[in-house]
């Protein structure tokens, strides 16, 4: 079995749309652990709604280019995604990236795993190291939650306590660390 790090965006209806993507991918393995639920400003195009981002932990017989290429667009237009080509990061229901993939460390077309963003992004960082916060990244020797703690964005995250991913069948998250609340 593999271990897919999967984190989620939305800045459309994302109260609705970041659980229906929980329920979406775990049509394809098992959902082990959930994030919270993290809002924030947008980053690049600041003329757009704040976004409500989280991760999931999927365990999966399936392949990292099989999420990438099947498994990803598939829940993204389930959920009504329209890409616009004219601008990458326009309002979206839904953005899924595959962050991490096992302690692999591997090119995907013009995609790297791990994903860069997890080092730059306190967005995309937080929520991950809630899923696993001594996850060594490869190919820096720092912990998610070392990497989580360093972003200096993580002060403007808040935590949306009201949205929440788990269902029965999920293992609940932990309280956020107190460093990023
Ligand atoms: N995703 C982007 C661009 N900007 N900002 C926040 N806060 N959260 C996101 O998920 C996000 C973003 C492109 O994928
Ligand atoms: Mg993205
Ligand atoms: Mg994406």
């Amino acid at each position: 079995m593999n271990r897919a790090f999967l984190a989620l965006g939305s800045n459309i209806d994302p109260e609705r749309n970041l659980p229906a993507a929980v329920r979406e991918l775990a049509r394809f393995g098992r959902i082990v652990r959930v994030s919270n639920v993290w809002e924030s400003p947008p980053a690049d195009d600041l003329d757009q709604p704040d976004f409500l981002n989280a991760a999931v932990l999927l365990e999966t017989p399936l392949s990292a280019d099989a999420l990438w290429h099947r498994v990803i667009p598939e829940v993204e237009q389930a959920l009504g995604r329209v890409r616009d080509p004219a601008n990458k990061n326009a309002s979206r229901t839904i953005d899924v990236d595959l962050s991490l993939f096992n302690r692999e460390t591997l090119v995907i077309d013009d995609r790297r795993l791990p994903n860069p963003d997890l080092l730059s992004r306190a967005f995309v960082a937080v929520p991950l190291a809630e899923l696993d916060a001594a996850y060594v990244h490869p190919q820096t020797g720092r912990t998610l939650a070392e990497i989580a703690a360093s972003l200096s964005g993580a002060a403007g995250m808040r935590l949306r306590s009201d949205v929440v991913l788990a269902t029965g069948a999920m293992a609940p998250t932990s309280a956020p660390p107190s460093s990023v609340c």
